[in-house]
């Protein structure tokens, strides 16, 4: 079965109008297409570096608060020399864009503009019409994180074919590289929110180290997705962070069938660390395979996730080095904080018993969405800490 389009979709810098791009994702995803939205008030650097990394076949871009024919015709020309110009562009914004707007950036290169009153369905036919094709003959790579781009999409299209993940640790293990640290945790827990904080630390701590991400969102076989962690990224639109979003296109367990592949392409690719994001998981998730490539590993727990018999069914609680009790500033998190303790309490003999890397689990509070929180600056720590 042949990958699905991927596009990336974004909100002009200055403009907060998201409503139509909101409506015109979902559309685009019922109808097979991988979309990564980046969010509102982007600016061109931020979408071409995205589009770029993400490797997406085009960038629809929806623009309401004027300045139109400047923008799409910066992020064309900033994409031609980056040689990146087999990624395509389109867009719309109502009733702002006219036709005569719209010509004029025909001419400077935007593929289609669509205006008040085009129907979905019309621009979900247009972009299976002019983006399915898949790219055979790529531009040479004009930079490290373009060639690395193409190879994940290598590896994607490859694995699109066969429906299990590969497991060849051995490869992996010989060239290791970067640190890599594996975060999980139950939908909306916050993991995105807390990597984006720790990059921001990372990139202040190590004013020339390099970080990846590679990032994953639900989706069944064959079908579209939804990819929306940059929207969440702050921090991580930076020219030192690599961020691949990745669908799970039909896998169990929280991972795609190219992610063993990818990530380990990205961790003998000289980041100092890569980390990597599941996808929401459930009680019986265990994402990361013992002694495989994930060096450590992050639970990101919401406070609010039962009583103390859900704790019990939660097999990473087991498996996690380190318990993230986020969203600490939510009224249940005290008590959160201490059924988790004692949860972990139970895994100390057993943890010591098998080694279990000689250490005991640790249990951090955070508060991901504020900025400079003690609770993520300790996280920062032990993880920097870990080896
Ligand atoms: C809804 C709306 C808002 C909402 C936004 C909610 C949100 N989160 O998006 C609110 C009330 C918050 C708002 C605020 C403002 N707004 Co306003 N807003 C609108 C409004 C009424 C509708 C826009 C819309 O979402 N349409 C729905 C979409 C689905 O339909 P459509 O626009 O026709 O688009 C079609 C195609 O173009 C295509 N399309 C659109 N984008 C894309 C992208 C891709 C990839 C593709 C393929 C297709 C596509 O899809 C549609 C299919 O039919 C327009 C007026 C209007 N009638 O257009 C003003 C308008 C855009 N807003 C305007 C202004 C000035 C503002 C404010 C500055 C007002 C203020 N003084 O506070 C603020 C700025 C907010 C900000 N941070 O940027 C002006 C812009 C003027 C300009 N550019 O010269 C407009 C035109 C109103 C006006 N006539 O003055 N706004
Ligand atoms: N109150 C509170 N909200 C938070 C905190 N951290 C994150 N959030 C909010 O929680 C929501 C989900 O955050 P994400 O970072 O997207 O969560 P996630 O675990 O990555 O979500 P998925 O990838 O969908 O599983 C967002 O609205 C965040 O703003 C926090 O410490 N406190
Ligand atoms: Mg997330």
């Amino acid at each position: 079965m042949p990958s699905p389009i991927r596009i990336l979709t974004a909100v002009p810098i200055c403009d907060g109008h998201d409503s139509a791009i909101n409506t015109i994702n979902l559309e685009f995803i019922r109808h097979g297409v991988e979309v990564i939205y980046l969010g509102y008030h982007r600016s061109v650097a931020d979408i071409v570096r995205a589009a770029i990394q993400e490797d997406v076949r085009a960038i629809g871009i929806s623009s309401y608060n004027g300045g139109h024919i400047e923008f799409f015709a910066d992020v064309v020309d900033l994409l031609r020399k980056k040689g990146a110009d087999d990624i395509k562009v389109f867009g719309g914004g109502g009733g702002t864009i006219t036709h005569d707007d719209a010509t004029a950036m025909r001419r400077k290169g935007v593929d289609e503009i669509f205006f008040a009153g085009t129907s979905l369905d019309d621009m979900v036919k247009f972009v299976h019409r002019r983006y399915a094709k898949p790219r055979t003959k790529r531009p040479r790579p004009k930079s490290l994180d373009q060639e690395l781009a193409h190879k994940l999409t290598q590896i994607e299209d490859a694995a699109a074919g066969r429906r299990k993940a590969r497991h060849s640790k051995f490869e992996i293990r010989n060239s290791r590289k970067s640190r890599v640290i594996g975060f999980t945790g139950p939908g909306g827990a916050g993991k995105t929110t807390l990597i984006d904080e720790l990059v921001l630390r990372f990139l202040k701590q190590n004013p020339e180290g390099r970080i990846a991400i590679l990032s994953h969102d639900p989706s069944v076989v064959g079908k579209g997705a939804l990819l929306g962690d940059r929207a969440t990224m702050i921090n991580s639109q930076d020219d030192r962070v690599f961020m691949r979003s990745m669908a799970t296109r039909g896998q169990a367990g929280g991972l795609s069938p190219a992610t063993h592949d990818c990530l380990a392409l990205l961790a003998r690719s000289n980041f100092d660390y890569v980390i990597i994001e599941t996808v929401g998981t459930g009680q019986e998730a265990m994402p990361f395979q013992k002694n495989g490539i994930v060096g450590s590993t992050v639970l990101v727990m919401n406070p609010d996730y039962g009583s103390r018999l859900q704790l019990q069914k939660i097999v990473m609680l087991d498996l996690a080095d380190i318990v993230v009790v986020n969203k600490s500033d939510l009224q249940r998190a005290r008590t959160a904080h201490s059924e988790i303790e004692q949860r972990l309490e139970q895994n100390r003999p057993a943890r010591r018993s098998l080694g279990a890397g000689g250490r005991d689990q640790q249990l951090v509070d955070t508060v991901a969405k504020r900025h400079r929180d003690s609770g993520v600056d300790r996280l920062f720590e032990l993880i920097s800490n870990r080896q």
